[in-house]
């Protein structure tokens, strides 16, 4: 007899939570379809399947952090014996983007073909509700809008950069949704807004020779460990990034001479003040994308522009579900959305009872000293065991390869946060120096096995490198000791 649906699941948005959970879908058997459509950014930035991550997050990012480092690396290798003959090395904006660029395309097209291998059917329009199992679509710009039916129904619509409600701000600003395709020289740039998407762009922008001031409202990076924070922000600045502290912007306007005038406020001076830049980046936080889904008409709650759902990833209408930066409250990480979008197609298609943990996710900052982090803050900690409870080891280091460009390792710091009784279980790892996604990824997974500070003080470490000082902390916060290294 005909099914009842047209299919087991329609998946609206085809990022990385949406295709994981779609392909995985297929695997166990399921009837899918997933739907994916971008829209132009204000200034017409456009691109292909695949979603934030592969498009104007991360891969971007890492690549443009990667060109950026390289810069630095050029001028370490003539301490290192390498010719170098031009001491005025630039790098060739417009190269390094079509480079980046001609990634994505690839990226985009492997995906494209594995959705086809996989026989999981993909449509490029905007998918809305029209009632609970049914979502209407334009299938091509002009034809008429189609139906379809499913069973279930996952959103993971993502989420897009916010702009201020300031004038100027949409006409003159871009966000990271352009930064990477930009057709020409940032030049002098104006980063709004200091979570970890604006500090990495200031970063890999002053590592390529432009110059951006990161315009901070209140703290940078809130939510991450303080120290750690202050600690990098003190790095940013010894490499010359320029901060306005607590300055909200106020207007942004076009010059005759096409330089943008920012007007801005000083909110603890309550003094007004303006300069000129090339480049104004908003990175004030991104809103998910709920607007064009006719929510209402399924019935699925919200919280301002996010989705609400329970433990089992499911929204208040029990066969309508959300993962990834579309669900309110959770990490907005590409591996998040993966594993929670993989493990939801499991429950659905695969009789799985297995939850996704969204418990000690660790994440880097990919800024020129990275900062990776796993677990707990010291902050967190102490809230939830009580400073008495708790014993923090910390040390600075110099990694070897420093010495000979004579790098500053003023910034090379680690910390284990611990419980003080017993064997002192480990609650939080904090790493700033080099490649620190690599050093704390594997650290994370000793950490979720429960990891404690005398396993860590029992593991011979690999030398020389910079993860082995995770094996040799022996200096505690408590003991008031000076934690800079002799030698
Ligand atoms: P998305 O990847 O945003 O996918 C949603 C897709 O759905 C989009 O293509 C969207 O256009 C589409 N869509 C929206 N509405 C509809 C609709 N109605 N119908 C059809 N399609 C629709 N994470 C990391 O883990 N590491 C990093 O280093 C990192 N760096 C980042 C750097 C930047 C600059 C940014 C912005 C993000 C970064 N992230 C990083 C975060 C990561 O990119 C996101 O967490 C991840 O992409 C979320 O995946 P998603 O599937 O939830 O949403
Ligand atoms: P975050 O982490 O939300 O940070 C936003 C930053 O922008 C933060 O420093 C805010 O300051 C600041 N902000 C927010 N609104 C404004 C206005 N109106 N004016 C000036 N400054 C403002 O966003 P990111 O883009 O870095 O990252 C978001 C997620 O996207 C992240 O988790 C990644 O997964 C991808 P505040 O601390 O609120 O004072």
């Amino acid at each position: 007899s005909k099914p009842r649906f047209d299919y087991d699941l329609v998946v609206l948005g085809g990022g990385s939570a949406g295709l994981a959970c779609a392909k995985e879908a297929v695997d166990c058997g399921a009837r899918v379809l997933c739907f994916d459509y971008v829209k132009p950014t204000p200034v017409g930035t456009k691109w292909g399947l695949g979603g934030t991550c592969v498009n104007v997050g991360c891969i971007p990012k890492k690549l443009m952090h990667q060109a950026s480092l390289l810069g630095e690396a050029v001028h370490e290798a003539v301490a290192y014996g390498w010719n170098v003959n031009d001491k005025n090395i630039r790098p060739d904006w417009c190269k390094l983007v079509r480079s980046v660029q001609n990634h994505i395309k690839s990226v985009n097209w492997v995906t494209r073909v594995d959705l086809r291998d996989k026989k999981v059917e993909y449509v490029n329009s905007m998918g809305a509700f029209v009632d609970g199992h049914t979502i209407e679509y334009v299938p091509k710009s002009g034809q008429a809008k189609s139906r379809v039916t499913a069973k279930n129904v996952v959103v993971a619509v993502g989420g897009r950069p916010r702009y201020p409600s300031i004038p100027g701000a949409t006409e003159f600003g871009i966000t990271s949704d352009d930064i990477f395709s930009y057709d020409r020289e940032p030049g002098r740039t104006l980063v709004v807004g200091a979570g970890y998407v604006g500090l990495e762009c200031a970063c890999f922008l002053k590592g390529l020779g432009y110059d951006p001031t990161v315009m901070v409202r209140s703290i940078v990076l809130r939510g991450f460990d303080r120290q750690m924070s202050e600690l990098l922000a003190a790095m940013m600045s010894e490499r010359g990034i320029s901060f306005l502290e607590t300055t909200i912007p106020s207007s942004v306007e076009r010059q005759s001479d096409g330089r943008l005038l920012v007007r801005f406020r000083n909110t603890t001076t309550q003094t007004d003040g303006s300069d000129v830049f090339d480049t104004v980046l908003w990175a004030i936080g991104r809103r998910g994308l709920i607007e064009d889904l006719n929510l209402e008409a399924a019935g699925v709650k919200t919280q301002n522009d996010k989705i609400v759902v329970d433990r089992s990833e499911a929204t208040n209408v029990p066969h309508i579900f959300a993962v990834g930066d579309i669900v309110y409250g959770r990490p907005e990480l590409t591996p998040v959305a993966i594993l929670a979008g993989r493990l939801l197609a499991r429950r659905l298609f695969a009789g799985s009872t297995q939850l996704m943990d969204y418990a000690d996710v660790a994440t880097t900052v990919f800024t020129p000293l990275e900062y990776a982090c796993v677990g707990m803050s010291e902050e967190t900690a102490i809230e939830k065991h009580g400073a008495d409870n708790i014993e923090v080891f910390h040390g600075y280091y110099k990694p070897t390869e420093f010495f000979i460009p004579q790098k500053s390792v003023r910034f090379c710091y680690l910390k284990a946060v611990a419980e003080i009784a017993g064997d002192q279980k480990i609650l939080g790892l904090h790493y700033m120096g080099p490649v620190a996604g690599e050093v704390i990824q594997g650290f994370a997974a000793a950490l979720k096995s429960g990891l404690t500070v005398k396993t860590l003080l029992n593991t011979v470490g690999i030398h020389p490198t910079t993860a082995e000082e995770f094996t040799r902390l022996s200096i505690t916060k408590r003991s008031g000791r000076d934690p800079t290294p002799a030698s």
